[in-house]
Parts: C-alpha cells; structure tokens; sequence
C-alpha cells in the first residue's frame, strides 16, 4: 500500500514531521494501527537498521529515525491502548543495563496497557538489582526485558538468577526478547517466556499470569 511505503520512507530519510499527517491519513483510509506499526514504522526501521549495518547509513540517520518512529507511534499509542480496563496484573519492563535501545521496550508496553496489564517501565539501561527490587516492591507478576545488543544479553540471565537465588521464581516470572534474543537464548538461560514481537510478548505475559494464578 502505498501510504505504508511512504511512512517507511520518511524513516529511512529522518523526516520526522512528515510522519504524523502520514499516519492519521493512513488511519482517515481506514487502515488498522497494528498495520501502520508493522507494514510502516517497522518495516522502515528494518530497513534502516539494515543500511546501518552494511555501513551505508550512519548514527546519526539511525537517530533520527528513531525520532521518525516515535512521532508516529504517538499517535498510534492511544489507538492501541484500550481504556478502562481493570488490571490483569502488574508487569515491570525495562531494557537491560548497558543498552539505550527502547523503541521495541516501550512498543511492548504500550501493547501489555492495551491487553489490561499495569506496566510499571524502568526505562532503559536497567540492572538486574533494580529490575528484581521494582517486582518486588510493584507486587509484579513479570519481568519483562528488552535487549538489542549482544553484549547486554547476559543481563537476562542475571536477573533469572537473582530471582533463583532469591527464592522468587515460583511468583515472579521472565519474558525477554529484543532483536538478538532468541527462544533458545530463553530456555538457555532459564527465562520462562520469550515473545519473538510485542504481540508475542503480550500472549506471553498471559499465560505466565495464568501460571502465577
Ligand atoms: Co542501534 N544497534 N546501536 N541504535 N539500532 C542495532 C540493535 C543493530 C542491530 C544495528 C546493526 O548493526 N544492524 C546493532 C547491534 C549489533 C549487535 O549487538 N549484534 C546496533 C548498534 C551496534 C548500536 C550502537 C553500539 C552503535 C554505536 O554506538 N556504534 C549503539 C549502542 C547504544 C547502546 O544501547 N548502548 C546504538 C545506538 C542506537 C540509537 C541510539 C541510535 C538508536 C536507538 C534509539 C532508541 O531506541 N531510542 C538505534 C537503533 C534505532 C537501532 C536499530 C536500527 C533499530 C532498533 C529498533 O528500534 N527497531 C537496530 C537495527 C535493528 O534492530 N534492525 C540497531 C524497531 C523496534 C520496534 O524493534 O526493538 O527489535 P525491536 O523490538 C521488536 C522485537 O525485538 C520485540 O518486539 C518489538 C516489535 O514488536 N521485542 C520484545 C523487543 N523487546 C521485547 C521484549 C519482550 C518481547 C518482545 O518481552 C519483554
């Protein structure tokens, strides 16, 4: 659809003004948020991700795309966050220490809102000591952590630890996922759930929620 390659476009040249009125006229045609998010505002971010990777493109675009990215999700993120729903419980979410990569952190949660959670965000660059003492003290459910980098991946695996140590595994389950992590990463290292995209992050979210009763 040709509205879908134009807000891809914009991403990829950093336009970030001319991402709002693109998006609320792909809505005005009738076209679905979860669409917009994934056939426009990610699908150009692969792509400058890609470019960026072969050295084509270099921070600074990746920046403003980034700001690209989240004009648009402004507009979608009360679309795809449904109000007056009564709290399915508590989930605490960060992106793990060492990485500033938050997008696809903060796409998961306002997904987890939209599906009747209550998400209590740490932001980024988060250590396993704050994520596991913020579950505690919230009365958490989960802990779901977002990493885009390899070298922050070990993370993960320090706070299913300390929950491990600290005898809070059976009440305080772990979903992870970001763009390097894999199920095979999560079973590895003993995480309970891991979601491939937000929408798998939520369905993951309620089943652990089941599992905790
Ligand atoms: Co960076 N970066 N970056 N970057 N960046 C990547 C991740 C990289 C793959 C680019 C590349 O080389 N192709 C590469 C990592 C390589 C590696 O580790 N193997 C990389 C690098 C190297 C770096 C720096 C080191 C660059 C440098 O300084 N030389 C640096 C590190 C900074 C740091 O964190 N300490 C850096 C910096 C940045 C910016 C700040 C410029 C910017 C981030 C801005 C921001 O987040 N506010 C940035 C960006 C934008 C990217 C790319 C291009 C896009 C990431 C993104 O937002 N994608 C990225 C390339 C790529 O991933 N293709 C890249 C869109 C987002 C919706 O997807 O976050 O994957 P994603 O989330 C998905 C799923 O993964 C999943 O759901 C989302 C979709 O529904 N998901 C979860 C995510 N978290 C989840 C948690 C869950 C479940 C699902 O459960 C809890």
């Amino acid at each position: 659809m040709k509205i879908l390659k134009q807000i891809a476009q914009c991403l990829e040249t950093g336009d970030d003004a001319a991402v709002p009125p693109l998006v609320s006229q792909a809505l005005a045609e009738g076209l679905v948020p979860k669409t917009i998010l994934d056939e426009g505002l990610i699908a150009g971010m692969n792509t400058v991700g890609e470019r960026f990777r072969i050295h084509e493109i270099f921070l600074p675009d990746v920046l403003m795309a980034a700001r690209a990215m989240y004009a648009g999700m402004d507009i979608l993120k009360p679309l795809l966050i449904r109000s007056g729903i009564s709290s399915r419980g508590r989930v605490v979410i960060g992106s793990v220490q060492g990485d500033l990569h938050d997008i696809g952190k903060n796409l998961v949660g306002i997904m987890l809102k939209g599906a009747g959670f209550e998400v209590i965000d740490l932001g980024n660059d988060v250590g396993a000591e704050k994520f596991v003492a913020a579950a505690k003290d919230h009365g958490a459910l989960a802990i779901g952590m977002s990493a885009l980098l390899t070298t922050t991946m070990p993370v993960m695996k320090e706070v299913v630890d300390r929950l491990k140590a600290e005898k809070l595994s059976d009440r305080i389950k772990t979903i992870i996922g970001g763009a390097p992590v894999s199920k095979g990463y999560a079973d590895e290292i003993g995480a309970d759930a891991y979601g491939y995209d937000c929408a798998q992050a939520v369905a993951g979210v309620k089943k652990l929620a089941e599992a905790v009763g």
